[in-house]
């Protein structure tokens, strides 16, 4: 039997080599290696063997087998790789055909949105102001009134990578910097990313901001409505009232949130505003004077406004975009449709 196998082997592999086309090779697969081919038909003559002998020989032919198998397989891939060669240098192709374009890749619609905003606020007269996303205790937190240990401290936790170094919870240590470089009058806007020790349906540990701040003589809160309202016609272009809730931050006395009537439906209730027709776009108030104090500024001469929104909530009221995740998940699919 042994010899039998050896013999069965041997002629297989000479075989092979003579194979020149698929069919042929599937053919001779499974007359040699099929259920009813050569090598079973040896194996019949394992039940006439001693017992003893009956694994040696077991074991060889499964050997064989194993063997016989790649070998087949080898030689089909050198087959389809012949075929394939011959049928390219058979077809005739145009050399003078240009090549194939890389698809360009485009804005993150989080940018495009910043861009926007950026624009609308430079035809108020803001002037761009951007700092670093890694900041130190100080201009994320004690110079905007929130000393160490105030209870203000604790809706803006974040990521810190020493007790004085931490990733900034928002955009307002730009506007602190600036001030503590350049005299009033001060009319300057501040996106960028932001973090905090948030994350569920609908906060992201990190997210994008931007804020405003308008410092002069006699700027008053009149002017903080007015520049709110040019924005909201200049950006979402309709007629679309304002309505303004007192609130309470740290930085700013008086303080309010600021709602818009809903883009969507324009006021008369849908689902984008749970049928109340506003929709909370921002936050702003008038500059606490404390903060003038870090920032040499005189309280007695300086005033001025600031606001803050949330640059995905805008996106999303102005395309339509109905979840937040949808930003960072990076499916271009949806990136490509902006
Ligand atoms: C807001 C709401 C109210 C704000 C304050 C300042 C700074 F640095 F000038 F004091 N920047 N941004 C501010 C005020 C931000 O966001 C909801």
């Amino acid at each position: 039997m042994k010899q039998q196998l050896n013999s069965l082997r041997a002629s297989t592999i000479g075989l092979l080599s003579q194979i020149a086309d698929i069919k042929t090779l599937n053919d001779a697969r499974s007359r040699i290696l099929g259920r009813k081919g050569d090598l079973t038909g040896i194996l019949r003559g394992l039940k006439d063997l001693p017992i003893e002998e009956r694994s040696t020989f077991g074991q060889l032919a499964n050997q064989i087998k194993a063997e016989l198998e790649v070998e087949f397989d080898l030689r089909e891939t050198r087959l389809r790789e012949d075929l394939e060669h011959s049928q390219v240098m058979s077809e005739s192709f145009d050399v003078t055909l240009p090549g194939r374009r890389l698809p360009l890749g485009r804005s993150h619609i989080l940018n495009r949105v910043t861009h926007e905003l950026l624009d609308v606020f430079s035809g108020l007269g803001f002037q761009l102001a951007e700092g670093p996303e890694v900041e130190i205790d100080y201009y994320n937190f004690e110079a905007l009134n929130m000393p160490k240990n105030h209870p203000a401290r604790d809706m803006q936790d974040t990521f810190y990578f020493s007790d004085n170094l931490l990733l900034r919870t928002h955009t307002s240590p730009v506007q602190i910097r600036t001030m503590e470089t350049h005299r009033p009058p001060v009319r300057i806007v501040c996106p960028g990313k932001v973090y905090r020790r948030d994350a569920d349906v609908t906060h992201s540990p990190m997210f994008m901001q931007i804020e405003g701040l308008w410092v002069d003589k006699d700027v008053s809160f009149a002017d903080l409505k007015g520049i709110l309202y040019a924005f909201t016609r200049e950006y979402f272009g309709e007629k679309l009232g304002l309505r303004f809730r007192p609130s309470f931050f740290p930085f700013t006395e008086p303080s309010a949130e600021v709602d818009i009537q809903c883009v969507i439906c324009g006021g008369s209730g849908c689902r984008t505003c749970s049928s109340t027709g506003w929709l909370e776009i921002l936050g702003a108030g008038m500059i606490d004077p404390t903060l003038y104090g870090f920032v040499n500024y005189d309280p007695e001469i300086q005033s001025g406004f600031a606001f803050g929104m949330g640059i995905e909530r805008v996106a999303m009221l102005k395309y339509g975009i109905p979840d937040i995740r949808l930003f960072y998940e990076n499916d271009i699919r949806f990136l490509n449709q902006f």
